[in-house]
């Protein structure tokens, strides 16, 4: 039984490259709503009702080991909705990072860089008013990073001022003290992660919790007698909503993975 794996987009592949790491054996689905991309702006009600309808579908069709929700603008509104829909199915959400941001700050100001979507849920705030009591926490919601991330790996030149631009509001200082953690709590953020990181006022730790996710899934496979089911590869179908000729295509082949399985 494979792993499934549901994005926008190109972003779970960040998790999805974890995920190959550690488990190599399994076989892979992956889905990107590329006709729904971006997820950022869209009303809350309409935007559950297609996921569920979409990832749904997949679920059923191919009986997965687990199911992983590598999207934090899908998994901060209908992780609780797909795990009612499918109780039988171990579900793996991507939610923004606050938790481990908030063990580790030590200048005690953090930041959660995400779609408008994500930093607007009920979840991320309750997840900010559970685990991060003793830290200030920014969120920035960026319109358009998400997209940048997919031009990018597109191919197309980074623009500098443009990505300065949104990471901007990352940065902030307080009493003396600077802002030392930004969570990357989109998962195309981490495509974007060295430019970040070259073009940041000041060194933080940006926080990618794909390993994370990763090893979740791991811990929730159930070993078949003497261990992981045996599986037949390495290998990857990648279903898109949209035009199949999109980036993940060209994606995968910069992963040198086997893209002949794309459907
Ligand atoms: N990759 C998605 C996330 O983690 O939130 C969303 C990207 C998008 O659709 N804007």
């Amino acid at each position: 039984r494979p792993i499934i794996a549901f994005d926008s987009g190109i972003g779970g592949l960040t998790v999805l490259r974890e995920a190959r790491v550690l488990m190599p054996e399994r076989r892979f689905v992956y889905i990107a709503d590329d006709a729904g991309f971006p997820y950022g702006d869209w009303e809350e009600s309409a935007l559950r009702a297609r996921i569920v309808d979409l990832f749904g579908g997949f679920i059923a069709e191919h009986d997965p080991a687990i199911a992983i929700i590598a999207c934090n603008t899908a998994s901060t509104l209908v992780l609780e909705d797909l795990r009612k829909a499918y109780p039988a199915v171990p579900f793996v959400g991507t939610v923004p990072a606050i938790k481990p941001a908030a063990e580790r700050t030590s200048s005690g100001l953090v930041t959660v860089l995400a779609t408008p979507g994500t930093v607007k849920r009920a979840y991320t705030r309750d997840l900010i008013q559970s685990f991060a009591t003793k830290c200030h926490v920014r969120l920035v919601g960026s319109q358009n990073l998400a997209r940048l991330a997919e031009a990018h790996i597109r191919g197309d030149p980074i623009n500098d001022d443009a990505i300065r631009a949104e990471i901007a509001p990352c940065f902030y200082e307080k009493d003396g003290q600077r802002t030392d953690i930004v969570v990357l709590a989109c998962t195309h953020y981490p495509f974007l992660a060295n430019v970040f990181r070259r073009l940041a006022p000041w060194p933080v730790d940006w926080l990618d919790p794909a390993e994370a996710i990763a090893r979740r899934a791991l811990s929730l496979i159930k070993p078949n007698g003497s261990g992981a089911e045996p599986e037949h590869g390495d290998d990857i179908a990648i279903f898109t909503s949209g035009n199949p000729d999109f980036s993940t295509r060209r994606l995968m082949q910069g992963f040198g993975l086997d893209t002949s399985v794309i459907a």
